[in-house]
């Protein structure tokens, strides 16, 4: 079978009639930014299935333009995941069962290249004038309501929300939080996924805790005592990208496409505040820049005319990330004090980050880096199965198998590159 095919496949397994769901066994509902990038890649195998995934994600879409990070399946045991929809106790006004949390803004971006796909496909269905406002609400919420710290940078309230949840950069900022009861609640990923390359239970108990707090408080921005609030370079950075298709988008529906822009202007100029030395930093607003050195403070590649590009790339390539010399690109700083090559987001490489690299490596004219990376990329898509993750030194696969951003993100590699490869 070819790469192509066994990608497919993924996709067509993981697809439940309106969403792929990222893990049957692990994550079976829908998630955020995995639709997002699902998207990216379902749109060579069905274009029309790719606008589904993205429309029916914002049909979860809150009265406050928030994108929750889960849009719960009715079809799916209520305690298949935990946090589950009676955890998180929110319904849309539409009935969707849904988390209260974000995830990183791939919205955008994933559909003007959905729309790219098949021009005439998006056409007969009035794809984009029908998801351009909600996106536009969905940018909205972020860059009002989640500008916590007043600097014109968006934050964070829980590790989940970077897409990123286990990363060192949070560590100093969860320390702080106290946990829930251990035996207030019941994780189910374990039961699914190696418990050493998960988070730890303390980890979970804090992640409840600040979930808890939030839901507590309605899930009010305003008025919740956010005890984690971080502005995260990668979330920024990506929200800078889709601000950059939002403009796309509107000069296409023949809108004036200038608030776009001055918006991306201006999220790139207040990124700048999280540049320290050679890599961005998430900053934390009850501190400040955190020093750990994460695949976050490398995103920002992917920004258009980014003035620190030059600089990244250079730290890209530095004994830190080893671009080129391990596999994919590491979640964590290789020297830092609490890189592990097994655990969550705390030293393996993921798929999702590395093809979001690759895109930067592209724009800055990093050409062979660029190939490389994605030669890479594919080789290891199919020799996990469409691992969740990857360890970076021998690229064995951790986390969950077949799983859909894997296979959608090796297939948009594929059909970039245009030639078959086989398993
Ligand atoms: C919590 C679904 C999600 C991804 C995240 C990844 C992981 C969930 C978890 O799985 O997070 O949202 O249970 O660990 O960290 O990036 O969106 O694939």
């Amino acid at each position: 079978m070819s790469l192509r095919q066994a990608a497919e496949r993924v996709l067509l397994g993981n697809w439940i009639g309106h969403s792929t769901v990222p893990s049957r066994s692990l994550y079976p509902h829908q998630w955020s930014w995995d639709s997002a990038f699902i998207a990216i890649g379902l749109r060579h195998l069905s274009p029309r299935r790719a606008q589904v995934e993205l429309e029916s994600l914002l049909g979860s879409q809150w009265s406050d333009g928030r994108i929750p990070h889960i849009s719960f399946s009715p079809a799916v045991a209520r305690d298949a995941y935990f946090p589950g929809p009676d955890f998180w106790q929110a319904t849309t006004v539409g009935g969707v069962e849904t988390s209260g949390i974000i995830q990183p803004p791939v919205h955008a971006l994933a559909a003007w290249l959905t729309h790219q796909a098949d021009e005439a496909e998006s056409v007969r269905r009035n794809f984009l004038p029908r998801v351009y406002p909600k996106l536009v609400a969905w940018h909205t919420y972020l860059r009002t309501r989640r500008d916590l710290g007043g600097h014109g940078l968006v934050a964070i309230v829980h590790p989940w929300e970077s897409g990123m949840d286990n990363s060192p950069a949070w560590d100093d900022a969860l320390a702080r939080v106290t946990p829930a009861p251990l035996d207030s609640f019941t994780r189910q990923d374990t039961n699914h996924a190696n418990p050493t390359d998960r988070p730890t239970d303390l980890d979970y108990a804090r992640y409840v805790q600040l979930a808890a707090t939030y839901r507590d408080h309605q899930y009010d921005d305003a008025t919740t005592p956010f005890e984690f609030a971080l502005e995260d370079p990668a979330f920024n950075a990506l929200l800078i990208t889709s601000e950059h298709a939002l403009a796309d988008i509107a000069e296409y529906l023949g809108l004036d496409p200038a608030h776009h822009l001055k918006a991306a202007e201006e999220l790139t100029h207040a990124l700048g505040q999280l540049f320290s030395e050679d890599l961005f930093h998430a900053r934390d607003l009850h501190t400040d820049l955190v020093p750990a050195r994460t695949i976050s403070g490398l995103i920002p590649l992917i920004v258009p005319g980014l003035p620190q590009a030059a600089d990244l790339l250079a730290t890209a390539r530095s004994d830190h990330f080893k671009l080129g010399q391990v596999h994919l690109v590491p979640s964590y700083d290789l020297t830092g004090p609490a890189f592990e090559r097994k655990r969550y987001w705390r030293g393996p490489s993921w798929f999702n980050t590395a093809w979001l690299v690759h895109r930067g490596l592209q724009a800055v004219g990093a050409h062979p880096d660029a190939d490389h990376l994605k030669d890479d990329l594919l080789a290891l898509a199919g020799r996990t199965g469409f691992a969740e993750y990857v360890d970076p030194y021998d690229g064995s696969p951790r986390g969950a198998q077949t799983f859909s951003w894997t296979a959608a993100l090796a297939l948009d590699l594929l059909e970039s590159q245009n030639a078959p490869t086989q398993l």
